[in-house]
């Protein structure tokens, strides 16, 4: 019988510490040996002139969630895992949403049924956490951080999931309590609602208006509000979709004092500008998302964010709603007002292109640098390495070979989501995914799907030592210490 289940041989190995040219040796799922003449396996798969990386980690995407009333997210579990493999995903984080009043217990029993058979990769889900009550705080939380939970998201912003100050206080301090990550979305929700309702009232409503409504001030006001929150009650934060240099700036600053703040930017915010959001009738609600694009500076900051370490990771935000459908993008009340054009767009196949062929490529980053972006630090920062995250003897086999010559020219009609457009339309790059392995099974073999749905595991993370706080208290109080 052959020592392993498979060989991939001749390939050259990025991991976010080196490039080595050597065989990778897989048995029964994991990573068995590496180097050369590792003996004999029962398939070989060639990877001569191909680089061999571990699979991409999307820490932040958004699959088959509740949105408002007469909206429907494009993808479901299925479309997403299948899209996310084929761009060279073999993990993706998408988020449990607690709806106002209702359990979290709850909301994790329906999001696991929506997903249960149906994935092609590996997911591990985040809590969003828009009701904190005492049952929630108290009981709930802690129990779920115990089960691998270790993660949750608060929103500044929108009607149905913001935070109050007071609130987000809440949160931090029972991730203290119990080392759960906190991601924030960064945004002033009453600077957003005035401005909102002065652009309608002088009638500018079309999808443009939209980055009006949330200009960088208001991110930045809330990036550094909620560091602020966070320093308080000593314990570390994400800032997750950071579009502009005065909120990379805050977390460079936060960072500088020596606190644990993170930063996750997007492709969006390197490719895309607030005139994205222009063009004929409601074309621009194609880029709507939030925060929005801004300019040609802000690209300019994200990619210094990105070279220098300030940001941590590179997440694609995918969120996607379909362009020509009413409960898309083309909602008839989204007629009346950018405000009710549902916000985000897709982009989990397009993450590991883009960046490669922008940084790696034109020299902005190393490909170590772009493997710690896509895949190693996600499995850091949420707890799930070295399982996951990295090529090494004892990781899973979640591998891809990647063409680094190859040229496409993105197009609707090359990806795998449910969305029916792309904002990267005729975009080229440099760099395709050839092969995506997952835990040593092969999904994606030269653009054909080889995996079975169902084979994709919800995973339960471990508390991350990126969540650890500092032990540096601002105040000489317990902040972790709830009333009652
Ligand atoms: N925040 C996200 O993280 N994704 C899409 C929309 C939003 O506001
Ligand atoms: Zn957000
Ligand atoms: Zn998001």
């Amino acid at each position: 019988m052959a020592k392993f289940d498979t060989l991939i041989k001749n390939g050259t190995v990025a991991s976010e510490s080196g490039v080595v040219r050597q065989d990778v040796a897989i048995k029964d799922g994991r990573i068995a040996a590496l180097g050369e003449n590792l003996g004999e396996a029962a398939e070989t798969i060639g990877a001569t002139g191909l680089l061999v990386l571990p699979g991409g980690i999307d820490s932040h995407v958004h699959i088959a969630q509740a949105s408002a009333p007469g909206i429907v997210m494009a993808d479901d579990f299925e479309s997403a895992t299948r899209s996310a493999a084929f761009g060279g995903n073999t993990l993706v984080m998408p988020f449990c949403m607690q709806e106002k009043g209702k359990g979290l217990r709850q909301a994790l029993k329906e999001y696991h049924a929506k997903a249960a058979g149906q994935c092609y990769v590996d997911t591990s889900f985040h809590l969003v956490i828009s009701d904190p009550s005492e049952s929630v705080l108290g009981q709930e939380l802690p129990a779920l951080v115990a089960d691998g939970y270790t993660s949750f998201k608060i929103f500044m912003t929108y009607e149905a999931l913001k935070l109050n100050d007071r609130e987000i206080l809440e949160v931090l301090s029972v991730a203290r309590e119990t080392g759960a990550l906190v991601m924030v979305h960064a945004e002033n929700d009453d600077a957003i609602r005035f401005l909102t309702e002065r652009l309608e009232r002088a009638g500018k409503t079309k999808p443009a208006a939209h980055a009006l409504s949330r200009p960088i001030v208001v991110e930045r006001e809330a990036t550094h509000r909620a560091i602020s929150l966070a320093e308080l009650i000593d314990v570390p934060v994400m800032i997750v979709h950071v579009s502009n240099r005065q909120s990379m700036e805050e977390i460079a600053r936060a960072q500088g004092r020596g606190l644990k703040v993170y930063g996750e930017t997007c492709p969006q915010y390197l490719l895309l500008t607030e005139q994205d959001l222009e063009g004929q009738d409601m074309e621009g609600a194609k880029h709507v998302c939030s925060p929005p694009p801004r300019d040609e500076a802000s690209q300019a900051a994200c990619w210094e964010g990105l070279e220098q370490g300030i940001f941590a990771v590179f997440s694609s935000d995918h969120c996607p709603f379909r362009y020509e459908d009413t409960a898309g993008k083309l909602h008839p009340r989204g007629r009346q007002s950018f405000r009710f054009v549902p916000n985000g767009i897709p982009g989990v196949e397009t993450r590991l292109p883009i960046l490669f062929s922008e940084g790696v490529k034109k020299g902005r980053i190393s490909l170590e640098r772009f493997v710690e972006l896509t895949s190693t630090n996600h499995a850091k920062t949420y707890g799930l390495y070295p399982r996951k995250g990295t090529i090494a003897v004892g990781s899973d086999a979640d591998i891809v070979l990647w063409d680094a010559e190859r040229r496409v020219t993105i197009s609707r009609a090359v990806l795998h989501d449910a969305c029916d457009y792309t904002p990267y339309e005729g975009r080229e790059v440099t760099g395709w995914p050839v092969l995506t392995m997952v835990r040593g099974r092969v999904v994606v073999r030269d653009g054909k799907l080889m995996g079975a749905k169902g084979f994709g595991q919800h995973l339960p993370r471990e508390r991350s030592p990126f969540a650890a706080p500092l032990g540096r208290l601002v105040t000489e109080f317990e902040p972790a210490g709830r009333l009652g």
